[in-house]
């Protein structure tokens, strides 16, 4: 598993391969000096380029971290790198699931123009070319540890290996078998904050007090709760131990000066109502940069533009002196890192989602378009008449309202649904939701009060409205057409009964 590998090894199989050199000959993708640059030999490859280091932590939501004044978690680590490099106050994944989240980084590109990958437990097609491509190209290591692209099917999208690069046990074992004399790109993908690693002994909240916990709004304030909220608690500090590691790590081995550091999570936490919905709770991610070599983080160290992580990979390019290709549609924000740029005219991002788990019957999604800015958050449910959450019944191997992941808090909202004061907290989380919802973040931060149908917003709603419909339109969503349920036909892969473990990099990976 961790054999040092020819940094010349291609990634993709040679029909991928082939396809993507036919596309930029044809002009389609990308700019022929991008494309058809040897891979820099390993002596000379790095050419003063930066290395790239990404701590990605899976579903850790925004408030998460001490910097941005969590009164529960002391997140030194993470801290530390915010104090020094530039913290992103509204920082967003582009779809709240991690495979759409992960492929939407790696390509640039939003979730709905990357064909099957819009989806969770999809196949990841070979048609753009990939942050790791170039920076391969360019005399750059790929590699990685823990979840990469993931949850899906790289293997029938033609990848001889996790889209990523070449997995390792973990980054210092890379560190250990690499050359200084090539730069690299590593992917640190932590699972410490997803639900699956969630903590529930009492000895494992040492530490932590639970009379500190934000219960959010939406979410009883009981006993169970609270304790699981807790639980995901630990999974923040450990993620922030792994964080002090890896820098550590860097610093051992005399990298720190020349290497640009990206700490994020990749969606919010997986509480009902947080992953797989497009509320702050499933969207907002803590997010950091820092490093010398940003050349970087001028002097400004907390930025409040918006910034989507859709826009990964066009900024790491830029930020390594190395061009964009046309098929990134997202927009670099380097110029945020350097200073180049005024943050005012970051004033949205948009998001959206489609199919998460498999959970409806006919293996229907739950497809949403919105954006989300500094006043509002509006969200076109575009197919209302779906069940958000999922079919109240078990549908192939997951359910019942299985787009909420199992755990203490689904299982209370659901047992005790009928009981007076809780019918309230289902609903949120359970029930159908109106075409349209409107939040007006000042007097509603914590999203509950749909004002979508108020007159004294009817003007805020349909110029938001038409933003969403614009950005639609431009990046030719197939949801423009009303007829068009063409994703919801993309096949499902993590059905245990059809699962196809060799193509995964583990078992530990058949989650959320
Ligand atoms: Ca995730």
């Amino acid at each position: 598993m961790s054999l040092t590998p020819s940094p010349f090894v291609g990634r993709r199989s040679d029909r991928a391969f082939c396809r993507i050199a036919l596309l930029a000959v044809l002009g389609l993708c990308l700019s022929l000096d991008t494309l058809g640059a040897e891979a820099a030999r390993p002596a000379d490859a790095r050419q003063g380029r930066p290395n790239i280091l990404l701590l990605l932590a899976d579903n850790w939501a925004a408030p998460h971290s001490s910097f941005a004044g969590d009164r529960t978690v002391r997140t030194p680590n993470f801290d530390r790198l915010a104090r020094e490099g530039m913290y992103f106050d509204n920082a967003f994944c582009p779809v709240p699931s991690c495979s759409p989240t992960r492929a939407s980084m790696l390509a640039g590109r939003y979730a709905h123009q990357l064909g099957e990958a819009v989806n969770l437990w999809s196949s990841f097609p070979p048609e753009h070319p990939l942050l790791t491509d170039l920076l391969r190209r360019a005399g750059y290591l790929t590699a990685y540890s823990g979840k990469g692209w993931a949850p899906g099917n790289y293997v029938v999208g033609g990848w001889a290996e996790n889209p990523v690069g070449h997995r390792y046990a973990d980054f210092a074992s890379f560190l250990e078998r690499t050359s200084r004399e090539q730069p690299f790109f590593f992917w640190v993908g932590n699972l410490d904050t997803a639900i699956g690693q969630w903590d529930y002994r009492p000895e494992a909240a040492e530490g932590l007090a639970v009379a500190t916990v934000h219960v959010p709004a939406h979410l009883p304030d009981t006993p169970e709760v609270r304790a699981a909220l807790l639980a995901y608690y630990n999974g923040v500090r450990r993620f922030d131990r792994a964080v002090g590691e890896a820098m550590a790590a860097l610093e051992r081995h005399g990298l720190a000066d020349n290497t640009i550091v990206v700490c994020c999570g990749d969606n919010g936490w997986q509480i009902p109502r947080g992953l797989a919905n497009c509320y702050d709770d499933g969207l907002k991610v803590p997010m950091v940069v820092w490093g010398k070599a940003a050349n970087a983080i001028n002097g400004k160290r907390r930025e409040r533009a918006f910034v989507s992580l859709g826009e990964f990979a066009p900024t790491v390019l830029e930020l390594a002196g190395l061009p964009v290709p046309v098929s990134m549609t997202c927009n670099s924000f380097a110029g945020l890192i350097r200073g180049t740029h005024d943050s005012a005219v970051r004033d949205a991002v948009f998001v959206e989602r489609e199919r998460h788990a498999n959970v409806r019957a006919g293996d229907l999604g739950y497809p949403i378009r919105g954006i989300r800015t500094r006043d509002h958050l509006l969200l076109l449910n575009l197919r209302p008449d779906r069940l958000p959450a999922g079919d109240p019944v078990k549908h192939q191997s997951v359910g019942p309202y299985g787009d909420i992941d199992n755990g203490p808090i689904k299982t209370l909202l659901m047992q005790r649904q009928n009981e007076p004061g809780m019918r309230r907290f289902f609903e949120l989380s359970f029930a159908h939701r109106p075409a349209v919802e409107l939040y007006d973040l000042h007097k509603d931060p914590e999203q509950l009060v749909n004002v979508a149908g108020r007159p004294e917003y009817a003007a805020v709603l349909a110029s938001l409205r038409q933003r969403v419909v614009d950005w639609m339109r431009a990046t030719q969503d197939p949801r423009m057409d009303p007829a068009d349920n063409s994703i919801d036909g993309f096949r499902y892969y993590g059905d245990v009964n059809t699962w196809d473990k060799d193509n995964f990099d583990g078992a530990h990976l058949f989650t959320h």
